[in-house]
């Protein structure tokens, strides 16, 4: 109910009385005071005059069921959905809950990690107030073998989405990174349980710095977040429901065909390394050679100096700029 009022003041735009909500949603005045009160209380300056009623003077960026649900126009992808204040971290919850039998598209959404972890057992740092984290669970039919194109599809909607809130050009830089102006801005984590080649269920984690403003000494050089580096300050909500929008449409047209070939172009007009000399961080052994693009399977294709053009498979390869990060 509190979010159904939350809508109706969004979409009016002088005071809704009292009475109108009561005859609305069918309940009695104390029930809209007590919901009205929890809104002020997550943040939303509502005005509130005797004869007139209720007015949404402000809308908090805050990452609330209730904000969040108001922005969401997808089928089934978050939701449901959790939202934490502070929480070790989402993909550790929704691998939890995914345990205990959820269903697709549940999300978990925290405004704080604790314990937020990126690849390889290295770490992802946040702070409160200006960031996203977030992961949602899917159980594909397909097998493991394809499970790291999600990652794909993730970087791409997450391209899409923050592209549309903040007006600015965003690169790539395979397989999951968001860079804006060379420094990366969001890290993808995509984990998967198999059971005798068959896959359990997947759970893809998404953190974007969206306003913060400065970093910790260690990424300094490296991370940057969407304000930054473009000036401007995103709805942290508003950005996460089209993330999500763009990742169901995308991820429904990846279950049909289990190939990334109809995002091939956009993904590899953004990558940041493509015609680039890169150094491919392999543990079966470093080589540099020149970046050509994404192929259709999600893999990176890096041409030798002999004209050897390598398939190279995320798993366990990074690849750097030969000059730096990217
Ligand atoms: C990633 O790993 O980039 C994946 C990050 C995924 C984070 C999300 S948040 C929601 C969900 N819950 C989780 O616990 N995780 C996911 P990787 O490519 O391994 O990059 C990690 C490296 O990025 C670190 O070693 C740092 O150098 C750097 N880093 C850490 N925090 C960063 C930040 N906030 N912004 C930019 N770089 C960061």
């Amino acid at each position: 109910m509190k979010q159904k009022i939350l809508e109706l003041l969004k979409n009016s735009d002088d005071y809704v009385s009292g009475q109108v909500l009561c005859d609305k949603f069918g309940v009695s005045r104390t029930a809209i005071w007590k919901a009205i009160t929890a809104l002020k209380n997550e943040g939303y300056d509502i005005d509130s005059v005797t004869s007139k009623g209720y007015c949404l003077k402000l809308v908090p960026d805050v990452l609330t069921s209730s904000e969040i649900g108001t922005r969401l126009n997808t089928e089934w992808l978050g939701r449901p959905m959790v939202c934490y204040e502070s929480i070790g971290s989402t993909n550790t919850e929704i691998r939890n809950l995914a345990e205990k039998g959820a269903k697709e598209g549940t999300l978990a959404v925290a405004d704080m990690q604790t314990a937020g972890r990126g690849r390889r057992g290295r770490d992802w740092l946040m702070t409160p107030g200006n960031m996203l984290a977030f992961s949602f669970l899917l159980r594909p039919n397909f097998s493991p073998d394809s499970a790291s194109m999600i990652t794909i599809l993730a970087a791409v909607a997450i391209l899409r989405a923050v592209e549309k809130n903040s007006d600015y050009p965003v690169q790539i830089k395979w397989p999951n990174d968001i860079i804006i102006n060379k420094k990366k801005v969001c890290g993808i984590l995509t984990e998967m349980s198999i059971e005798e080649g068959y896959i359990l269920h997947v759970v893809v984690g998404i953190g974007i710095n969206v306003n913060i403003e400065s970093f910790p000494e260690e990424i300094k050089s490296t991370a940057g977040s969407i304000f930054s580096e473009t000036g401007k300050k995103i709805n942290r909500a508003q950005l996460l429901a089209d993330c999500l929008k763009e990742f169901e449409a995308l991820y429904e047209g990846f279950c049909k065909e289990i190939d990334l070939s109809s995002i091939l172009d956009e993904y590899n007009s953004k990558l940041v390394s493509m015609n680039n000399q890169v150094r491919v961080l392999d543990p079966k052994g470093e080589f540099c050679g020149t970046c050509r693009g994404m192929d259709s399977l999600g893999q990176l294709l890096v041409e030798r100096d002999d004209g050897n053009i390598e398939a190279v498979y995320a798993g366990e390869v990074s690849v750097r700029g030969v000059y730096g990060y990217v």
